[in-house]
């Protein structure tokens, strides 16, 4: 069998696959019509904040009963290490080479706050799979990400910080200490809205 960057290759699930930054629209239309399935997306920072970036924010506000996987390793990484919305300031990319300039490319981007801010979101959490012990946590979230859609709460998004250690150019050891000592600081790891939550 061959390696596969596709979520089918490691799923057994059935898939439908969208252009890039379209599978919250996408998912909208077969969540509309199979309103039994449980369905989700599965987005990298390039294809969720950047390149679809109208349909993620006007999902999660119409309030969608979908989980959204959001994957950031603050690159984007199938097509070779360009600058993501999510590129931590300073950060060295093949089209920043000299460092993310935020006076002229703009700040990270923390999507899971942004969605989190939405009417239509019911869930919305940053998790980050560095070590076991977040590891375990992001199982949790996403356990609860998907219950809250077969209980028909509402949009539910869990954003998961994680490596890309080819296109940071180092390897996996370093990269998932990268995580905790540079991308968890920016992207504070928690839970920004739970629609279940007791005040
Ligand atoms: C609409 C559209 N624009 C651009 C591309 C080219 N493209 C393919 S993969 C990719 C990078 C995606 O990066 P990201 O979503 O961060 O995922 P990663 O590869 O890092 O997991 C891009 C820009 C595309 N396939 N479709």
């Amino acid at each position: 069998m061959g390696c596969s960057v596709f979520l089918y290759g490691y799923f057994d699930i059935d898939v439908v696959e969208a252009p890039h930054g379209r599978a919250p629209a996408v998912a909208t239309g077969v969540k509309r019509v199979h309103k039994d399935k449980v369905v989700f997306t599965y987005q990298g920072d390039g294809d969720l904040a950047a390149i679809g970036t109208a349909e993620i924010i006007h999902a999660a506000n119409r309030g969608e009963g979908m989980t959204v996987i959001f994957v950031n390793n603050t690159t984007y990484g199938m097509t070779g290490g360009q600058m993501a919305p999510t590129t931590l300031p300073d950060q060295r990319t093949t089209t920043s080479p000299a460092g993310r300039d935020v006076n002229q490319h703009g700040h990270p981007i923390r999507m899971a706050e942004l969605i989190a801010g939405l009417e239509g979101t019911a869930y919305s959490a940053r998790v980050a799979v560095n070590n076991p012990k977040n590891l375990l946590q992001a199982g949790k979230v996403i356990s609860k990400a998907f219950e809250y859609q077969v209980q028909d709460k509402g949009f539910a998004f869990v954003e998961i910080l994680s490596t890309c250690p080819t296109n940071w150019g180092m390897n996996a050891l370093k990269a998932n200490e990268r995580v905790g000592d540079e991308m968890i600081p920016y992207f504070k790891l928690g839970t920004f809205k739970d629609s279940a939550a007791k005040c």
